[in-house]
């Protein structure tokens, strides 16, 4: 049995476990109480941050609940998603849609088959007029704006940011990549050339994309260099509820470069593992110094390059853009969210540690279960098998027409359906709230 997307608050609860007669009367009702204990705080250590960024933990926490049931991994090129779980946040109807990620980069190539039904688009610009239509002081700024070279030209001809794009972004068909927020849209903001670009340019997309449209920047660039420029755009960007993810850069250092560094006060700063959720080695580490630092993929990742290609890359480029696809999951589960929030939510959630085991106690009747990760709502028949339940008499006036072996049913649920020979369900109910939350029939039960 698995409890994973219950979103049982912490504190006691019970199980029921009620029998019925033939004639559908409540004959006898079994109860186990248990408690939750919230999940262990993320510690945070100099090496990976917080740790692998968790989509269903993030996403079930940006809308109250505590995580979301595993489901399948994909597999394949996907394990990234897998990795991130995301699967288990797209199962849930999350999936990025009303949501604008800027890809500040090398641009990207918006004609791309697995893109262009994801590109953001400024609707209230007339290409090719040579007017500023909407007065956002680009002039035919339909696709974006180009920093690096001062015009409206934002397709790839690098690959770098058409790469990242697919990450994010790339539609979820029967071909190439899935994108972690695979219903969002990508705004492209060229602020890189092929040998790279300005702090200036950087600052002024970050802005660019803030006051046009974006919730959420991908930042996969940096420098060893502070840039006050740039860090009063994070500032910008952060004020106006714009979540800024930025790549810890790729230098072996003990701690980020810029601007992933700043993520001590806006945006997430974002490392690389491989699939094995090792540290990748040439990913700077988070450092000493606390800061909004998680891990994802960014080994060998497969995504969409320009020209209808697909390529395989390495760097922390690409871990950021599996953490901005997440925060847009976040954000279309919860629009109200705050950078402040969001950092919080991703560092908490974030975790490197083995699914946690059950630690039962049969005081009192009571069993804790460690919450750290979904997995670790599961209860099996070995959960409560040194406990006794109480028999609880529901209505005296029931004849127990059939009756269960008291003490069999949590140690051997198995032996006690077979033992039985009418309808019975297992009801879960809050201690605090006595409504049902969960009734299992036979065949849930002995899954
Ligand atoms: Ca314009
Ligand atoms: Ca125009
Ligand atoms: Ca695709």
């Amino acid at each position: 049995m698995n409890l994973a997307g219950l979103n049982l608050a912490s504190g006691n609860h019970s199980l029921w476990a009620v029998a019925y007669d033939k004639a559908g009367a409540v004959s006898n009702v079994v109860e186990q109480k248990f408690s939750l204990v919230p999940p262990p705080t993320s510690t945070y250590n100099s090496t990976s941050g917080y740790g692998l960024i968790n989509a269903a933990a993030a996403v079930a926490k940006a809308i109250g609940q505590n995580t979301f049931a595993d489901v399948t991994n994909l597999g394949g090129n996907d394990w990234g998603a897998d990795l991130v779980k995301a699967p288990e946040v797209w199962a849930k109807g999350y999936t990025g849609k009303g949501i604008v990620v800027a890809v500040l980069d090398t641009g990207v190539d918006y004609n791309h088959t697995d893109l262009k039904g994801n590109i953001w688009t400024n609707s209230r610009e007339i290409i090719g007029n040579g007017k500023d239509d909407d007065g956002n002081g680009f002039v035919d700024d339909v696709y974006g704006w180009n920093f690096h070279d001062k015009n409206n030209k934002t397709l790839d001809t690098h690959g770098h940011g058409t790469h990242v794009a697919g990450t994010i972004a790339g539609v979820r068909n029967n071909f190439g990549v899935t994108g972690i927020a695979y219903d969002a849209k990508i705004m492209s903001v060229k602020v890189l050339g092929n040998e790279g670009g300005s702090s200036l340019s950087v600052a002024g997309g970050i802005r660019y994309a803030v006051n046009n449209g974006a919730n959420v920047i991908n930042m996969s660039l940096g420098s060893n260099s502070p840039s006050s420029d740039i860090l009063a755009a994070l500032q910008y960007a952060s004020s106006k509820g714009v979540i800024v993810v930025m790549a810890a850069g790729n230098d072996r250092l003990t701690l980020p470069g810029f601007p992933a560094r700043y993520a001590d006060k806006w945006g997430i700063a974002v490392g690389a593992v491989d699939r094995n959720n090792n540290m990748a080695s040439f990913s700077n580490r988070a450092g000493s110094n606390p800061l909004a630092y998680v891990t994802a993929p960014g080994v060998s990742i497969y995504s969409t390059i320009p020209g209808n290609g697909y390529s395989f890359m390495s760097g922390t480029s690409m871990a950021a853009p599996h953490v901005a696809g997440v925060v847009a999951l976040m954000l279309s589960a919860n629009r109200s969210l705050s950078d402040s929030r969001v950092r919080e939510i991703v560092t908490q959630s974030a975790f490197n540690g083995q699914n946690s085991a059950f630690v039962t106690n049969n005081a009192l009747s009571t069993s804790t279960v460690n919450t750290k990760t979904s997995l670790a709502y599961s209860i099996n028949q070995n959960t409560f098998s040194s406990t006794t339940p109480k028999i609880v008499n529901l209505k005296t006036d029931l004849n127990a027409v059939y009756s269960f072996k008291e003490g069999n049913m949590f140690a051997n649920p198995i032996n006690w359906l077979q033992s039985t020979s009418f309808y019975q369900k297992i009801q879960l109910e809050s201690a605090a709230n006595p409504q049902t939350i969960l009734n299992l029939d036979k065949k849930h039960l002995l899954q």
